[in-house]
């Protein structure tokens, strides 16, 4: 039973570091926000290799993450929060500035430009195991494009 165990334990740590590579993160950026903004659009390039879903956004620095999608009705744009977002095989979902983006609410430290803020993503990968990609944002000045 012993030897039984120490076999699953190797498995699973084989099925942990493929999943680094299943998803990739780049281009992570969130914008700093200015006093009395409690609100940060936050933006990022995820490519997959394998088909899944991404469920989500962690910061030990962020109270609450969502994804957000927007849309134009009578040239208003409007923007509401999504559980999940599909991913394909071999492609890339783009978060960026007037797009789908992410929100981040209730930032609980004070953020300087260049500074590398630690996240984490989660997804479902194709034989519906949730797995976590740790991966930086970087903070940007409010005002850049
Ligand atoms: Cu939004």
């Amino acid at each position: 039973m012993a030897i039984k165990r120490v076999v699953w334990v190797c498995a699973m740590a084989v099925l942990a570091a493929n999943a680094t590579a299943q998803v990739r993160v780049e281009n992570a950026w969130m914008r700093n926000m200015v006093p009395g903004q409690y609100v940060a659009g936050a933006f990022m390039k995820i490519t997959a290799e394998e088909s899944g879903k991404l469920l989500g956004f962690s910061s030990p620095i962020v109270t609450a993450i969502e994804m957000h999608e927007t849309s134009m009705s009578n040239n208003v744009m409007k923007m509401r929060a999504v559980d999940n977002v599909d991913l394909h095989a071999g492609k890339s979902i783009e978060f960026k500035t007037g797009a789908s983006h992410l929100m981040l609410y209730g930032v609980k430290k004070k953020l300087i430009a260049g500074e590398e803020i630690p996240f984490s993503l989660k997804f479902e990968d194709k034989d519906k195991r949730v797995r976590n990609i740790d991966f930086k944002m970087k903070v940007r000045e409010p005002f850049l494009p």
